[in-house]
């Protein structure tokens, strides 16, 4: 063959799942090769059709693993102070989700013990958490703020998650959360306080950069319709966009109204029902699935996977982990779960933490999947068939990581 391509880096013997969504399924291509330049993919195919390499060019012989994208985990609220350990017991003899926060537990402590921690003693802490991630396979993660509900602390919950980007090798995207719940100075004036994320902490925040998107937990214990409304509107005048926590508990219409705003992603929707579904259909909005906090809160409530597919609306899988509904922060126990306790086909659990994941950011046109001029984010696992990503847990099957091309090292996955 007379072409010769130009590679930093090509991967041989391999098999890649490539989630490429003009290929069906997972995109497969067995006995391949795929070709690196700088932070991109440039070449990938059957290993008989590469073409000539230059001499020298580095090859890592895979052995016959799988090769998929480097996982996306969409929704996390990553970055917070001290732990929840002892409320997990109260609600083992009993007591609510809800009862505990009422009791002055649940969000607002975490929201205390985040206002008190310094931005080093956060961004501590959740480095140990990223790392955890990445060792699993995640190469991009969406971290919220939300546990400082006033401006300095939401800000410094927001420079913890763009350090983390800056000193990992994950690529953060961040997600401003202000209404997140309503602080205790506020309780007895909910509106003054949106009135207090819309004219003061969103301006400041997406002046200073620190905001990807713009977020809101739309519900009878968070927030209502008309207060989601006027965060949306002041994000939109901002130019961000927007995602919603929308129907965990209960139906009040968030997601229609997430939908009307184009919004990225509407994320739980336990209780979304038809006419939701048609909506976030319409405006391409993805449906993120959280599956770790519906195990970790015992809820029965499954949201309507069948619907979700019959309207073609894209599933993504992520893990929200933090210190109250859902810590746990492995992005392949979500695979599982999103298979075992909704039902998806593992299939649909890679698409939700690969390309629905980078659409659920906004940013499938250059992650997600493997395909020529996308990023070089790669995972390598020792697996025969990429269904077992979905299967086994326990086992860290993950071999190599590459993030923008450049190999991850752990200094100890094995
Ligand atoms: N929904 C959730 O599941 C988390 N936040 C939200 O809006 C819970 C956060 C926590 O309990 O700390
Ligand atoms: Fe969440």
């Amino acid at each position: 063959m007379s072409q010769v391509i130009a590679a930093d880096l090509v991967l041989m013997d391999v098999n890649l799942a490539t989630m490429d969504p003009s290929r069906a399924g997972y995109g497969l291509v067995e006995q391949a090769a795929l070709a690196i330049k700088d932070d991109k993919i440039v070449w990938l195919g059957a290993q008989h059709e590469l073409p000539s390499l230059a001499t020298e060019t580095p090859i890592v012989p895979c052995r016959g693993m799988w090769l998929t994208p480097g996982l996306i985990d969409c929704h996390t609220h990553l970055v917070f102070g001290g732990n929840r350990a002892d409320e997990f017991e109260q609600r083992l003899q009993g007591v609510s989700y809800q009862q505990i926060a009422e009791q002055g537990g649940g969000i607002k402590r975490t929201v205390a013990a985040t206002r008190e921690a310094s931005e080093q003693s956060l961004f501590e802490l959740a480095g140990k958490y990223a790392s955890a991630m990445s060792q699993q396979g995640v190469t991009c993660v969406e971290i919220k703020s939300g546990y400082g509900l006033d401006l300095s602390s939401e800000i410094k919950m927001l420079k913890v998650a763009r350090r983390l980007g800056e000193s990992l090798p994950l690529q953060v995207q961040t997600s401003f959360l202000g209404a997140h719940a309503v602080p205790a100075e506020y309780v007895a004036q909910p509106d003054s306080y949106i009135d207090l994320v819309c004219e003061q902490m969103l301006p400041q925040i997406a002046q200073l950069g620190l905001a990807d998107a713009v977020d809101v937990f739309c519900e009878s214990i968070g927030f209502s319709l008309a207060q989601t409304e006027k965060v949306f509107n002041k994000a939109q005048q901002l130019g961000l966009p927007v995602k919603l926590h929308a129907e965990q508990l209960s139906n009040l219409g968030g997601s229609a109204l997430a939908a009307s705003y184009n919004a990225l992603s509407v994320d739980h929707i336990e209780y979304l029902d038809e006419a939701g579904v048609r909506a976030i259909a319409e405006s391409g909005t993805v449906a993120t699935l959280l599956p770790g906090a519906f195990y970790f809160l015992r809820e029965t409530q499954k949201p309507p996977i069948d619907l979700l597919r019959k309207y073609k609306v894209p599933m993504a899988i992520a893990t929200d982990f933090n210190p109250g509904s859902s810590p746990i922060c492995s992005l392949p126990l979500m695979l599982n779960m999103a298979c075992t306790l909704f039902s998806l086909t593992p299939l649909e659990a890679l698409q939700g933490v690969t390309i629905n994941g980078a659409k659920a950011l906004g940013l499938d046109a250059e992650r997600g999947s493997l395909t020529v001029g996308k990023q070089a984010d790669l995972a390598l696992w020792d697996i025969s068939h990429p269904n077992e990503l979905s299967y086994q847990f326990g086992r860290n099957t993950l071999q190599q990581l590459w993030q923008k091309g450049k190999e991850v090292n752990f200094g100890g996955v094995q």
